[in-house]
């Protein structure tokens, strides 16, 4: 989006997706070539501040983080190190080099795990309910204090669940698009999932980078809730996705306890009206029309890789 906006791009990449590109560039394998990528860690402030100083950005997006939430309850002491750590590390690099810039940060839903109302905005109390989300809201907090106390134009989106045909392949919603693909081609036999019942607000990614950029535009720094203020559970998306190619999800989806989360968040729903009136941002793709482009998307890589 930034390129087609004529912008010049930096990225910053840790050495251990560098030795192994084909692997862990996938997502930016087309563009790559116009990118400028420099090596540096979150993890370390020293290759932070190298990078700010070097490049003197005018626009700073702050996605990167163990974004997995199941994973976070499994190696809590990383998620929490390197979300809360590499937040506070890019804002002092900010803070220190470039008063002009405009930052972005990335901020979650999960943020209102157990829910304090329905739909939720953002006045809503917060309420993590894994380490992942305790490390969101750690730096939500840090991004408004640098903006309140050092006058940096820092905004967090509070972004409702994004999918795309590039989403990881461990997030419930492309487990199951690759898997009805694998399952279609006689490639798999089944599907093992947790919890069917909870629900997300899904909306497609590529509307939600254009609201995070439409926050750097503003003069002023905000906080802004991004979602569809729509709900389906799990199980409705493995419905439409396994009726797309004709079959019942019912005969297929077998249950593990295993991937189960120690706390749930059952429900999740956004109320959107402040970036609709306030950025003029609107999400353009519905839940159906995103669950068939993640099928078509995995059938296809499925015909050209078997
Ligand atoms: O796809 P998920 O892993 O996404 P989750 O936990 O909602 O988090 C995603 O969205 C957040 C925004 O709200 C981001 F901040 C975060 O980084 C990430 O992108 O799980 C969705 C739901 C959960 O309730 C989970 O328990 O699906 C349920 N689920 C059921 N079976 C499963 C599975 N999730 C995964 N990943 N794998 C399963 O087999």
């Amino acid at each position: 989006m930034l390129l087609n906006k004529g912008y010049d791009v930096h990225g910053i990449v840790r050495r251990v997706a560098l030795e192994d590109e084909t692997h862990r560039l996938w997502r930016i394998r087309k563009i790559i070539d116009n990118l400028t990528l420099h090596a540096a860690s979150l993890e370390s402030y020293a290759s932070l501040v190298k990078i700010m100083q070097k490049i003197k950005p005018d626009e700073v997006y702050h996605l990167a983080a163990q974004s997995y939430v199941g994973y976070s309850f499994e190696d809590e002491f990383s998620t929490l190190n390197t979300n809360i750590n590499g937040t506070h590390y890019v804002l002092s690099a900010l803070k220190e080099f470039e008063q002009n810039v405009k930052y972005y940060f990335a901020a979650s839903s999960e943020m209102f795990g157990k829910v304090k109302e329905v739909p939720q905005n953002e006045l809503t109390p917060f309420y993590p309910r894994s380490p992942y989300g305790i490390s969101k809201v750690t730096g939500f907090e840090l991004t408004r204090n640098y903006r309140e106390a050092y006058n940096l134009h820092a905004s967090s989106g509070i972004l409702f669940n994004h999918e795309s045909p590039r989403r990881g392949f461990e997030f419930v919603t492309r487990k199951i698009s690759f898997a009805v693909a694998r399952i279609k081609n006689g490639m798999q036999k089944n599907i093992k999932l947790g919890n069917i019942l909870s629900k997300r607000d899904w909306g497609f990614a590529k509307d939600y980078v254009e609201a995070m950029w439409l926050m750097l535009q503003k003069e002023k720094p905000g906080d802004y809730v991004i979602g569809t203020g729509q709900e389906h559970s799990v199980e409705e998306f493995a419905n439409l996705a396994f009726s797309h190619v004709g079959l019942n999800y019912k005969d297929y989806i077998v249950t593990d306890k295993k991937l189960l989360r120690p706390s749930e968040v059952d429900s999740l729903i956004a109320d959107s009206s402040k970036a609709r009136k306030e950025l003029g941002w609107k999400p353009t793709v519905n839940f159906n029309d995103l669950v068939k482009m993640m099928v078509e998307s995995d059938l296809e890589y499925i015909k050209n890789n078997l």
